[in-house]
């Protein structure tokens, strides 16, 4: 089964991202694969609802846990399953918190295991607080390994808020010759291409 990987800098909207899309794929609810550097795996089903309520935040480094959902999609006369893996944000630095540390040293196994990432990148933030402070070199180094990869797309999200356009503008000129696709993460805008996108690979 081929294992997508979602990544990015903390409130990137990677959580909101994977359980939209899942509920785009027409699931109401999901079942959600945890594995957590200390604690191990676990798994809970929640309605798309709960676990939003329950996984998204706008406090950053909400997620540190993995969290894996395995989801369908039609494939030639059936459908083929495949792992969407959404992940704790990743920082420039040496982050204080040990917690945080680990989750992200997590994270990054992990990335090495997928076979595709989707990168998010937040437009609205980018168009805030400029170029430099809004991409990270960790964003150039996650761009360079992704290259490694059967598939790499960046996800320009957030693309519904005020001036989202301009952050979108600077990340096509950094990361020229990459396939980058607008979406909002809220409203589901994009997903139709995501989707096609993501058919390709599987
Ligand atoms: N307007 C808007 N808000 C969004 C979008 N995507 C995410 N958000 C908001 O941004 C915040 C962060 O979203 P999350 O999905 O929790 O972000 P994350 O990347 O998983 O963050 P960490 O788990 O901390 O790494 C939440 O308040 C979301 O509601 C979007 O496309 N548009
Ligand atoms: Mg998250």
């Amino acid at each position: 089964m081929k294992r997508m990987i979602v990544l990015g800098q903390p409130n990137a909207g990677k959580t909101l991202f994977t359980l939209n899309f899942a509920a785009y794929l027409d699931l109401e609810s999901v079942t959600i694969n945890f594995t957590n550097y200390e604690r191990g795996c676990y798994s809970k089903t929640l309605s798309i609802a709960e676990a939003k309520s329950l996984l998204v935040s706008d406090t950053a480094h909400h997620t540190r846990d993995i969290q894996t959902l395995t989801l369908t999609l039609p494939w030639g006369k059936g459908e083929k399953q495949f792992e969407l893996v959404d992940t704790t944000g990743l920082t420039d630095g040496i982050n204080h918190d040990e917690e945080i540390r680990r989750a992200m040293a997590q994270t990054l196994r992990f990335m090495r295991q997928a076979d595709i990432i989707f990168h998010l990148l937040d437009c609205a933030r980018i168009a805030k607080v400029g170029l430099l402070k809004g991409i990270g070199e960790i964003d150039y180094q996650i761009a360079q390994f992704g290259q490694l990869k059967r598939g790499y797309l960046i996800l320009a999200n957030k693309i519904d808020l005020p001036n989202a356009k301009d952050g979108l503008e600077k990340i096509i000129q950094e990361f020229p010759g990459n396939r980058i696709i607008r979406i909002s993460a809220l409203t589901q805008k994009g997903f139709k291409e995501v989707k096609n996108y993501a058919k390709k690979l599987l």
